[in-house]
């Protein structure tokens, strides 16, 4: 998602194709044995296979977001990127799959509510960015912005009421402007899942 956000904001034209996961076509799997997804593939050949990478090298071609950050500071921005990455990850994961984590043993009610407020502390920095701008690092939106929502989008989806009880109203607001924004309804459009001689779909 927020690979596809990078290149539709730096203006990258891609040809799109969407993928089951329990069902990755060997076409994927040849150019990325890792087999995770996003996946992009180069007019050289050449492969990015993490999300962060793409929208490195999305918006290293047309920087303007990463320019905008510029004046706050890139380290910073790349710091909160990586507490989000690592960090906001481990607790969301925890958080929305209980289940999944309860073979090995570290997950019970209490452990789950523990990931739920680590993760809080997360939205509580995010919070105290948000206000002061609109935008995690000033007016105007940088990739900040689009590498974090849509993990805090899982985040409020897991229990969507109790997301929206908690005091972080200018992460809310964030939020919402995101998931309104043309540039997320547009890269949300659903195409059936990818098939070798299929109509080619594209990301404008
Ligand atoms: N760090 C990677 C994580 C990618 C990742 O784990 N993607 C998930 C989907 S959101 C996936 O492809 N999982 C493989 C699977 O479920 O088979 C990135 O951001 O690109």
């Amino acid at each position: 998602m927020r690979a596809r956000m990078a290149l539709y904001h730096a203006g990258v034209q891609c040809e799109l194709r969407e993928i089951v996961l329990k069902d990755k076509p060997a076409a994927m799997l040849e150019i990325s044995p890792k087999a995770t997804v996003p996946v992009l593939q180069l007019t050289d050949g050449s492969v990015i296979d993490e999300s962060l990478d793409i929208m490195n090298w999305a918006l290293s071609e047309d920087d303007a977001w990463r320019h905008a950050a510029s004046d706050h500071g890139k380290d910073a921005m790349f710091d909160l990127i990586h507490v989000n990455d690592v960090d906001f990850k481990m607790h969301l994961d925890r958080y929305k799959y209980p289940q999944r984590f309860v073979d090995r043993g570290d997950s019970n009610d209490v452990h789950d509510e523990h990931h739920f407020h680590a993760a809080c502390d997360f939205l509580a920095q995010l919070e105290d960015k948000l206000k002061k701008t609109a935008y995690l690092f000033g007016d105007k939106p940088c990739m900040a912005d689009v590498a974090i929502f849509p993990f805090v989008r899982q985040f409020s989806a897991v229990d969507r009421l109790r997301f929206n009880r908690l005091s972080f109203t200018h992460v809310q607001d964030w939020l919402n402007r995101w998931l309104a924004d043309q540039s997320f309804q547009h890269i949300m459009v659903k195409h059936q899942p990818w098939l070798s001689g299929d109509k080619t779909h594209y990301l404008y």
